[in-house]
């Protein structure tokens, strides 16, 4: 079956999944609430870092099977992929709310309406009923289902066409019905479930993994204190077939993990003890980073160069991530920073070359693990700064050759020996 979808919001969740329509044989027209947005996509120019998703956009438009459009369409189904931040700790609901009262507004009976984004258990029927009803419409008189995302930035095209997938329907067929939609693109297993469960499910999804970094940033702290190398120690663990210890880290960003966690939570604060306490352990590691700094670097007007703006490796999308959270940290602290991404463009502080951020520095803190710091040369780096001293919150760089190239490396999650050789402050 071929569809007319309309694809309410074109972020790096709609642009993609738009594409993978079109792909599938679909009829797609896209809308995004982002006057700017629309005209540069419908002027064929696709901002996007990830070549995949750039390339299959690109293919989708010059097909002609996706078109960007000025107003919420007709349609036969309509599919919402918009953002859900928290707001004070609670979820914000207010794009889909008002992306839903537009797809209400244009939206005939007996239309497929389809909700992506991450919504805490409820929120799907609840929200498009609401909308429907102001219009004088009835949930009933329309397929409904939840069709969460699950793909990670890096490898969205990828995982769009090849990760499993949960659908939950309002209904057995609107389950079944929206299943063989995605099934047009997806070549993963496609399971049907209600949209209460498809709801829970995602946030689960998201809140296991941050408990688990949560367990491994516990793990680092109280490896460091016994003398033990916490990277090693979950290398070994994992090799246990059924331990699967994630990665210590400065703190976890996105716009995901570190939101997730609140719906479910918020749905009764009294049950979710674990899944609030691993929220605090994962929040206060940009803290920890900044004392490891403090206890290291303690001249006045010292300056430190912190390597990565992204929340994560080898992606330009810098949203919660733990590097503003440490600047702002050690700038309360009076040091002056500096911060140096290759791949972000767009940031709350301002960013700068390389060289610039090294250029007197007293310590170098590696945030983001971008394959391209890689390349950095410890003689070069420590010719460029003041001090020699490397803070390394993902154990990412290579110490012994930090150490030979005369820094003390102080790496998250190992204990920290002065190297006899290094001084991080100059004499
Ligand atoms: N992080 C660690 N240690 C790790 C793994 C990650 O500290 O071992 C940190 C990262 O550095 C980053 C943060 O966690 O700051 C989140 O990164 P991530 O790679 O874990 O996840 P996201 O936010 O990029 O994408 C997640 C994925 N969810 C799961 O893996 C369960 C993705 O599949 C979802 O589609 C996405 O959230 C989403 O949109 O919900």
């Amino acid at each position: 079956m071929t569809m007319r979808i309309a694809v309410i919001g074109l972020g790096y969740i709609g642009l993609p999944t738009a594409a993978a329509f079109a792909a599938g044989g679909h009829r797609v027209l896209g809308y995004d609430a982002n006057a700017a947005l629309r005209a540069s996509l419908a002027a064929g120019r696709v901002e996007v870092d990830e070549r995949a998703v750039r390339e299959a956009v690109e293919t989708a438009l010059a097909s002609g099977r996706l078109q960007v459009v000025d107003a919420v369409p007709d349609a036969e189904a309509y599919v919402l992929c918009l953002p859900t931040p928290t707001r004070g700790g609670m979820p914000d609901l207010r794009a889909v709310e008002h992306a839903a009262a537009a797809v209400a507004e244009v939206a005939a009976p007996g239309a497929i309406l389809i909700l992506e984004s991450t919504v805490p258990p409820g929120a799907t029927e609840r929200v498009l009923g609401r909308a429907l009803a102001a219009r004088g419409k009835a949930l009933a008189d329309f397929h409904v289902a939840h069709c969460p995302e699950r793909v990670i930035p890096g490898a969205i095209m990828r995982e769009l066409r090849g990760n499993a997938r949960v659908v939950g329907g309002r209904t057995p067929e609107d389950g079944e019905l929206v299943r063989r939609l995605y099934a047009s693109f997806c070549a993963g297993e496609i399971a049907v479930t209600s949209t209460a469960a498809a709801e829970f499910i995602k946030v689960v999804e998201n809140t296991y993994r941050d408990v688990n970094i949560a367990f491994a940033n516990e793990l680092a702290v109280v490896a460091e204190e016994l003398g033990i190398d916490v990277w090693e120690s979950i290398a070994l663990a994992n090799k246990h077939p059924r331990v699967a210890i994630l990665a210590p880290g400065p703190g976890v960003g996105g716009h995901c993990i570190p939101v997730d966690p609140h719906f479910l939570s918020d749905a009764n604060p009294f049950a979710t003890e674990l899944i609030q306490a691993a929220r605090r352990v994962n929040d206060r590691m940009p803290h920890r980073v900044a004392r490891r700094v403090a206890e290291l670097v303690n001249h006045e007007g010292a300056k430190i160069a912190l390597l990565g703006a992204a929340y994560k490796a080898d992606i330009d999308d810098a949203r919660e991530s733990p590097t503003l959270r440490i600047d702002a940290l050690l700038r309360e602290r009076g040091y002056e920073t500096a911060i140096h991404d290759p791949h972000v463009a767009r940031f709350p502080r301002p960013l700068c070359a390389l060289e610039d951020a090294l250029a007197g520095a007293d310590a170098l803190v590696l945030v983001t693990g971008h394959a391209a710091f890689r390349a950095i040369v410890p003689a070069r780096a420590g010719a460029l700064m003041r001090g020699r001293l490397l803070v390394d919150t993902r154990a990412f760089f290579p110490a012994a050759a930090w150490e030979n190239g005369g820094f003390a490396c102080c790496v998250l999650g190992r204990p920290f020996r002065r190297a006899p050789a290094a001084a991080e402050v100059p004499a």
